[in-house]
């Protein structure tokens, strides 16, 4: 069996029941091969590839906290520091139902060869809790966040590891828990990023991961000979990601027609209206029946369907697995020629597969949502020089950096004799500084 398989094979037995971590391993690893069969001899001798899929230390922890009603509720916390090679562990901290070690532990894997994207010393870790922030008053938010730090604070620094925003945890969640950890400490120090703009937070932090996804696109549209300018785009979720990807696109030329959450999906023809859709997630944390309720020309529907709405350009910024084969068959049939992922893994493999086969241009979202941590990379080197740039300063750094990510990733999949085959560009260009690192520093 080649090394490839070996590892894979080994990854599905000792993490059973993990099948998220179990799918973005696969994908790394496919990628990788004619990589590693070049010199499979030297990367099985250090384990290289064993060490690669294993966390350096995975946290579980306990985390208690009283409700409104008096009652004791308790939540299990994660943090997987999953690789320091070339910098802190860094990577948000996502609050949802859903959460378990294994999503924790793909979103972390994940985050390792993002981090190396970005061309910045950031390593790769995740963390998270299944509480769900939905329908929590803000002192139990806070009373959760508060205890979720007592635990964690003892293993994360501004130089060891750096949390971050992910699902439902935003500006409230990393205030509260920037305040804890500040207090335990006695140390202000940068240990959170996303943080509040009267407390060390970077300008254009909130918006930088839809805002890189844009730039990313634009570029890739660039390089294939096509402009966003007129073209109409179809969004997914209507979080973080997904309003600030919805302005860029708007800004840029193009026409967002659709959003999306957990319940159901907005098909509005005259465009997205994104201070609406600011005040109605962002501020009333409301439910989209709230947006459609306020706009004549906005259709609500229950539960999925943005990816049966006719589009040029189609961009997943909800959730994993969001987006299937038959999805995929769906915006291929009604035009769709590029897909960049403002979420992670959004897409199934097939209908990855299924993408590239039809000749659609298709950006993985550890290239195309990398702006996000590239930008709390950013606010970590202003926390570190205790100054902060201005809006355009880290706008401007942002672009640059997500217009390099598509080049690096582009270069690397020509250079493998896979061009245009972006997610291997991606695994492969993430993939080789990570690598270097680890063998420079021996076997740690
Ligand atoms: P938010 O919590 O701000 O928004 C998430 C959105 O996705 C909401 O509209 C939510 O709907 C919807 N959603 C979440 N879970 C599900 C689900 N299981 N099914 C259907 N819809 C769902 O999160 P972000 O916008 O920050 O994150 C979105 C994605 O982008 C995630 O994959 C995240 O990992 C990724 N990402 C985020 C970055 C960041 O900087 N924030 C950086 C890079 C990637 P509802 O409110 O109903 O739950
Ligand atoms: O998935 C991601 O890259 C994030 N949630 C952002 C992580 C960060 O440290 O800003």
């Amino acid at each position: 069996m080649s090394y490839v398989d070996e590892v894979y094979s080994m990854v599905v037995e000792k993490n059973p029941a993990q099948p998220e971590f179990h799918q973005a391993v696969k994908e790394v690893l496919e990628s990788l091969r004619v990589v590693i069969e070049a010199n499979e001899e030297a990367y099985r001798k250090d384990a290289l590839l064993e060490r690669l899929v294993t966390p350096e230390r995975q946290l579980l922890f306990r985390v208690p906290w009283v409700d409104d009603k008096g009652q004791v509720q308790v939540n299990n916390g994660f943090r997987v520091q999953f690789n320091s090679a070339i910098g802190p562990y860094k990577g948000g901290l996502r609050l949802h139902p859903s959460v378990n070690l294994g999503i924790i532990k793909f979103l972390g894997f994940e985050q390792i060869f993002k981090n190396s994207l970005t061309g910045l010393p950031i390593g790769g870790g995740k963390g998270g809790s299944d509480f769900d922030p939905k329908g929590k008053s803000d002192r139990e938010v806070m009373a959760f966040c508060q205890s979720f730090m007592t635990e964690l604070y003892k293993y994360i620094g501004a130089d060891t590891d750096v949390p971050a925003g992910d699902i439902g945890t935003g500006a409230r969640e990393i205030g509260y828990m920037f305040g804890q950890y500040k207090r335990i400490r006695g140390l202000y120090e940068g240990v959170l990023t996303g943080k509040g703009l009267s407390y060390g937070g970077s300008l254009a932090r909130t918006e930088a991961t839809g805002y890189g996804l844009l730039y990313l696109v634009e570029e890739m549209l660039k390089c294939n000979g096509k402009d966003i300018a007129g073209k109409t785009v179809v969004i997914s979720g209507a979080g973080n990601v997904a309003i600030y990807a919805t302005q860029k696109a708007q800004q840029l030329g193009a026409k967002v027609v659709t959003c999306s959450d957990s319940t159901g999906w907005i098909y509005d023809p005259e465009g997205i209206d994104v201070a609406l859709l600011k005040e109605v997630k962002e501020v009333k944390r409301a439910r989209l029946t709230e947006y459609a309720a306020a706009r004549k020309s906005a259709e609500y529907h229950e539960g999925k369907g943005v990816w049966t709405v006719k589009c040029d350009i189609a961009l997943p910024c909800a959730t994993q697995n969001e987006l299937n084969l038959e999805d995929a068959k769906a915006l291929v049939a009604n035009g769709c020629f590029a897909v960049a992922e403002g979420a992670n893994m959004p897409t199934t493999m097939d209908a990855t597969e299924y993408f590239q086969k039809n000749g659609i241009l298709f950006c993985p979202g550890k290239a195309s949502n990398a702006g996000g941590v590239a930008t709390s990379a950013l606010e970590m080197s202003q926390n570190s020089e205790r100054l902060s740039w201005t809006f355009e300063e880290v706008d401007s750094k942002l672009k640059g950096i997500m217009v390099n990510i598509f080049h690096n990733l582009d270069e690397a999949a020509k250079k493998y004799g896979m061009e245009g085959n972006y997610v291997a560009g991606a695994n492969i260009a993430g993939f080789l500084k990570v690598a270097e690192a680890m063998t420079a520093q021996g076997i740690v």
